[in-house]
């Protein structure tokens, strides 16, 4: 709805047509505590495929949050999401902080997506970090290495945690 200079919104509910996420919910266990999105055309096939940050007490034994990946194998203006596991999946067995807040951008201009992920470091300081994960593969196959913590400062990123942000 509406125009890019005047946008519109319609919200488009579970079950109604043109609804891309249905098989979302059932991929990620109800018990995470978070599910945040950030799109980006990860295999550079001209369409944005679907990123979701959680948090993932239990799995790694507490504290830790995991990205989920689902591929769109539909169209640019018709997206449907696959869920995307094991060597499939970019994040594999890579973890983040907790309650991950994902963002990716070309930050050193190679011409791939490298990622930033805003998270919480659980223990008695209660640190927020912002971890950088370059992009070591190509623009079409990812490949992501444990990301280095760019500051987890509290004081600086206030105790509410961190959500970055780039614009273009
Ligand atoms: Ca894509
Ligand atoms: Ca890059």
């Amino acid at each position: 709805m509406g125009t890019k200079s005047k946008p519109g919104f319609l919200e488009r509910k579970s079950g109604q047509p043109k609804y891309p996420f249905d098989n979302i919910s059932s991929a990620i266990p109800f018990e995470k505590r978070a599910y945040v999105p950030a799109f980006a055309d990860i295999d550079n096939d001209g369409d944005l495929d679907l990123f979701i940050g959680t948090d993932e007490e239990a799995k790694y034994g507490g504290g830790y949050g995991e990205m989920y990946f689902f591929r769109n194998v539909g169209q640019h203006s018709s997206p449907n999401f696959l869920h995307e596991t094991g060597s499939t999946n970019p994040f594999d067995g890579i973890r983040t902080e907790r309650y991950a807040h994902p963002t990716f951008v070309d930050i050193d201009a190679d011409g791939d997506m490298d990622l930033f992920v805003g998270g919480y470091y659980d223990n008695s300081t209660d640190y927020y970090l912002l971890q950088y994960f370059k992009n070591t593969g190509t623009a079409s196959n990812p490949v992501y290495v444990n990301g280095s913590t760019l500051f987890s400062n509290p004081s600086a990123l206030g105790r509410r945690g961190c959500k970055q942000s780039f614009q273009k």
